[in-house]
């Protein structure tokens, strides 16, 4: 029992350390980590970034990554699995370039996997693949989703079994380029003192491959009702779109890119109005910040990520915090930065 006991104490420190603000894997680059708990696991589903020759842009085309590994852990602070390639670039017909942050649903005894990346002609899709089991490996459809733009498709099934997907970013994810769900290669961002360009929300189909409607804008609103304009660029929405519920309220969070905060806003509603409450996450290392929260055995988890490892940008890795709900409903703010 002694002997044990000397091998189990220095074990589980070790994990309880690298649990607090580590990456959960070191062994490849990962980011925008979308987690789900699937049959009492968590399942993270992250971008896998990768070193490549193509220089960095103002469009992010230094975010050129051509596979999706998923990993998963059975407890928070435990070993972390990584299931290997669960989709190619190779297998997907429509794709040129840049697999970017992917999501994960289940329906219909299946597990969908939505992605953004380029088409042959460099404009952002959404595309979808099935498996039956959550980490893969997974079968692509042979074409994008139909009605699909732009990149960070978050899927959030609500109580009563409705799908919905928030989609979209600006700049080098293309959204000024879609107005009214019409394609404009030569569409800009708003004048500073005009509306900001809105995420967007649609309703999924049961088979859960298409849109059951048109995609619509997320309205994303300060605490007098007003449109967030293009110059409020510290609350205004940029990418990376998350949705859970908490205490019957839906709640919206999002990347504010340039200004690199994850604020949130709170509504009554899955397709908003939502009302600003504040930011969940500082701003990390790196220059963008994209994070996923779920409920998990009783405690609230914010899936998160920095470039610790690399100092590189493009090269970042994914970490876990504890996310606390405040009794108003609000939500405590984290500060994860390390020098
Ligand atoms: O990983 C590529 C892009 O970087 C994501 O799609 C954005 O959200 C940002 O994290």
């Amino acid at each position: 029992v002694w002997l044990a006991m000397l091998f189990a104490a220095p074990i589980a420190t070790t994990t309880a350390q690298k649990f607090a603000g580590q990456p959960l894997v070191d062994h490849i680059y990962t980011a925008d980590p979308s987690a789900h708990v699937f049959n009492g696991r968590i399942y993270i589903y992250p971008s896998h970034d990768v070193e490549s020759s193509t220089p960095e842009d103002d469009q992010g085309s230094h975010f050129d990554m051509k596979d999706y590994h998923i990993i998963s852990l059975d407890k928070i602070g435990g070993k972390v699995t990584d299931h290997g390639v669960a989709l190619d670039i190779k297998d997907i017909p429509w794709v040129g370039r840049q697999l970017w942050a992917p999501d994960a649903a289940y329906a219909n005894n299946t597990y969908y996997l939505y992605f953004p990346a380029k088409d042959k002609n460099d404009v952002f899709r959404i595309g979808v693949a099935t498996s039956k089991k959550p980490e893969g490996p997974f079968v692509v459809e042979r074409q994008p989703i139909a009605g699909s733009y732009s990149i960070d498709p978050a899927v959030f099934g609500d109580d009563d079994g409705s799908f919905y997907m928030y989609f979209g970013g600006i700049w080098g994810g293309q959204l000024q380029r879609w107005d009214n769900n019409t394609y404009n290669p030569d569409g800009q961002l708003h004048a500073p003192d005009e509306q900001a360009v809105m995420p967007r929300v649609v309703k999924l189909s049961k088979d859960m491959k298409s849109f059951a409607e048109e995609a619509k804008e997320v309205k994303l609103v300060d605490q007098d009702g007003k449109v967030f304009l293009e110059k409020q660029n510290d609350k205004r929405f940029f990418e990376a779109s998350w949705v859970h519920k908490y205490n019957g309220k839906y709640y919206f969070s999002y990347s504010t890119g340039d200004t690199h905060n994850i604020c949130y806003a709170v509504g009554d509603s899955p397709y908003g109005p939502f009302t600003y409450k504040g930011i969940i996450l500082n701003p990390v290392k790196g220059w963008t910040n994209h994070h996923s929260i779920v409920m998990f055995k009783g405690k609230w988890y914010l899936f998160y990520h920095d470039t610790q490892l690399s100092g590189k940008t493009h090269l970042r890795n994914v970490k876990v915090a504890e996310l606390r709900h405040n009794s108003d409903g609000t939500i405590q703010t984290i500060s994860a930065h390390q020098e």
